[in-house]
């Protein structure tokens, strides 16, 4: 079986004060994605930093990341509408227009450590509108139960026309799912048979839940955006090694790792 592994390189809440090799800027991160193409990765799932390294949703920034992508390797560009949580959803929706691959699409409000994370139902479904009409194919980012319910809805409503659907489950959110292997299976169990899907481990349990996934038959994502650390007190450098590390559990267990073209047949996108 061939294994998809997408490359996190950023997320929106670590800085480089938590770790220096943290990529914020479009060429650190454009950087970054091609050392983890190098590696195996075939999709980088790419959140935005302004100058002052702050979340954002800026489409400049956005468009210049995904051509400094674009120039370096073929990768599949996953934009984050998750963005930030102090970035307003509008903002946060209008990165679909610039066309990527894929985009998340998050189907639920929540907690997320002290902050707040906001997905109202109405807005949410006019995003998943606008992506249908765009072609960009969702990854549903399901933190808890009864996220999972809501994007079921969504596809039931007419508003999610992919085959197959794409979920990921995320444990280890303060406010969604505790990083567990009980969660993981009970999740596994839920998710439609024909879907694809990949596990978000954040934090501690990274390396464990992303060995169970790919063990259960998911596919794997790797990067800072998840994790800062290879372990307890060895912090990463970079990216790399984060996804050298998923690629050596998925060839370890057995997998291949997919190429950009079995990623593209595996997750329903069009040829090139
Ligand atoms: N930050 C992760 C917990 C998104 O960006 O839309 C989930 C995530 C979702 O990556
Ligand atoms: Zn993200």
């Amino acid at each position: 079986m061939s294994v998809v592994i997408t490359v996190a390189p950023t997320g929106p809440l670590a800085t480089k004060a938590d770790n220096p090799t943290l990529p914020t800027q479009p060429p650190e991160i454009a950087d970054e994605v091609l050392r983890a193409y190098q590696a195996g990765a075939t999709v980088a799932h790419i959140h935005l930093r302004d100058e002052d390294d702050q979340p954002t949703a800026d489409r400049d920034i956005a468009r210049r990341t995904m051509e400094l992508i674009a120039e370096r390797c073929d990768i599949l560009v996953q934009l984050s509408t998750g963005v930030g949580l102090s970035v307003p959803f509008e903002e946060r929706a209008r990165l679909v227009d610039l066309r990527p691959a894929m985009a998340t699409l998050n189907p639920c409000s929540m907690s997320f450590g002290d902050g707040e994370f906001l997905n109202p139902p109405r807005k949410v479904r006019e995003l998943a509108a606008r992506m249908r009409d765009l072609e960009v194919k969702p990854e549903l980012e399901i933190y808890d139960t009864g996220h999972l319910e809501a994007a079921l809805r969504l596809r039931d409503e007419g508003y999610l026309r992919t085959d197959p659907l794409q979920f990921s489950i995320v444990l280890g959110v303060r406010g969604g799912m505790a990083a567990t292997p009980e969660n993981l299976i009970t999740m596994v169990r839920r998710i439609p048979e024909n879907a694809v899907w990949q596990v978000i481990a954040v934090g501690r349990a990274n390396l464990s839940l992303t060995g169970i996934g790919l063990a259960l038959g998911g596919n794997a994502r790797a990067g800072m955006e998840d994790t800062l650390h290879l372990g307890p007190g060895a912090p990463t450098k970079g990216n790399l090694p984060l996804v050298e590390r998923a690629v050596r559990l998925a060839e370890d267990l057995g997998h291949t790792v997919a190429d950009v073209a079995q990623t593209r047949e595996a997750l329903g996108l069009p040829r090139l």
